[in-house]
């Protein structure tokens, strides 16, 4: 391998000659945070004190030995993971992964108290934390019905469980000094066609007035809300659709987050960005790999993670839309999940700190798309991987293939002792 120095010299003659400057990227994109989800370390299961199957329409399918079976392993899995990604990082966490020291806690009373010990452990760590408040896998989502339960109980509930998490997520931002994304995800949906779709959205409207009600400041919550198209069993109707979110979010000025598995299959997040935040303040992403539905595979660098982070980029949405990870395999090994998916995305936000947006855009303005076609496949073949090992070199973290044994040790050491 080229040592860096010589790297970069050669990537900054290369890309200079684009007028890119190589150093101002490495700078870039290490500063761009990346959430990364803590659910992949053991397929969201979850550590309450009550044993239950994954419900509300996702799975995650396969069963590679080594999971993480409590807070300390899953903690530990992603420390070794964290050493494996270079940039700036969040982890993001899951109501299901308090920390109540093996007590039972009912949903709608988890709490800041049950975090402090992520909140301790992110600072040693020195990384960020978002959250998600859980509406699935829990007796009282079994209706398929949470927010937008007819049953007024059950919907309390969850309105309940709704505004305590955005406590947590401001103890996140308090605590660590930078906004937490607590983003709403519930599964509510229908099997089969149903004939008052009104009504369930209806209760789910009312249901995040009564949650957005307690103004919080943005300094230290970013409330989010996650639309999608359908889940497993749900296939004919989600409550919480695109449309309806586009309006909450709009409501209630909260980021819209776009889960690039949530949509029809031919349809691009990478085009969202530039027409939601026409209105929307900001966006908040689930990166994910659908792979014939919203099967939530390992990201990778496909042409369509690119355009993601080249969107951002080119629009100058770096402030607005926050880059979160949502996938989950069981199947390979997790940690090896996180490595690949992670540095996948790094090398998308990398690569696309190293477009020459400005020459592209003047060729788009002057009309000339022939040279923006040109030039857009010309960048393809330059020496990007150079780059990348300087940045991971720079970061402190194993370039090329070299992670690869490091994470087969870790197997071999850890997992395979579980
Ligand atoms: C489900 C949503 C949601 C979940 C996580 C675990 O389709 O994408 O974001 O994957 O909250
Ligand atoms: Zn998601």
């Amino acid at each position: 391998m080229l040592n860096t120095e010589k790297a970069l010299e050669i990537a900054r003659n290369v890309y200079g000659k684009y007028g890119v400057d190589v150093d101002a990227a490495l700078e870039k994109a290490a500063k761009t945070p990346v959430s990364i989800q803590c659910w992949q370390g053991d397929d969201v299961g979850g550590f309450e004190a009550v044993d239950g199957d994954l419900t509300g329409g996702i799975q995650s399918t396969g069963n590679y030995p080594g999971k993480a079976r409590n807070i300390d392993e899953l903690r530990k899995d992603f420390e070794f993971a964290k050493s494996l990604i270079p940039g700036k990082k969040h982890l993001a966490l899951h109501a299901i992964y308090l920390d109540a020291g093996g007590k039972k806690v009912a949903r709608n009373e988890i709490g800041p108290e049950h975090f402090t010990s992520w909140i301790d452990w992110a600072k040693e760590n020195d990384i960020g934390l978002d959250y998600n408040p859980t509406f699935f896998s829990h007796p009282l989502s079994s209706s398929g019905f949470t927010l937008s339960s007819d049953d007024e109980g059950i919907r309390k509930f969850w309105v309940e469980h709704g505004i305590l998490s955005r406590k947590v997520s401001e103890s996140f931002g308090k605590a660590l000094g930078e906004p937490s994304c607590n983003n709403f995800w519930v599964p509510d949906g229908f099997k089969d066609i149903p004939v008052n779709r009104a009504k369930k959205r209806e209760n789910l409207a009312r249901s995040y007035d009564e949650i957005f009600a307690e103004p919080i400041s943005k300094e230290y919550n970013l409330d989010a809300v996650e639309s999608k198209l359908f889940g497993i069993g749900l296939e004919s109707c989600t409550i919480g659709s695109n449309e309806f979110y586009m309006g909450c979010a709009m409501k209630h000025d909260v980021l819209l987050t776009l889960d690039t598995g949530h949509f029809h299959p031919t349809e691009i997040v990478s085009d969202k960005f530039s027409a939601a935040l026409q209105y929307i303040g900001g966006i908040m992403l689930h990166v994910s790999r659908p792979v014939r539905w919203d099967s939530d595979h390992v990201v990778i660098l496909d042409d369509e993670l690119k355009t993601l982070a080249c969107e951002i980029n080119r629009g100058g949405y770096q402030d607005r839309v926050h880059i979160g990870l949502d996938f989950f395999d069981g199947s390979i090994n997790r940690i090896a999940c996180w490595a690949i998916g992670a540095r996948s995305m790094e090398k998308a936000i990398l690569w696309a700190a190293l477009e020459p947006v400005e020459m592209l855009q003047k060729f788009e303005a002057e009309g000339d798309y022939t040279s923006r076609l040109a030039y857009l496949e010309e960048l393809k073949t330059l020496p990007f991987g150079l780059v990348w090992d300087a940045y991971c070199e720079k970061q402190g973290v194993p370039a090329g293939d070299s992670w690869i044994p490091m994470m087969k040790k870790y197997e071999a050491d850890v997992l395979s002792a579980r």
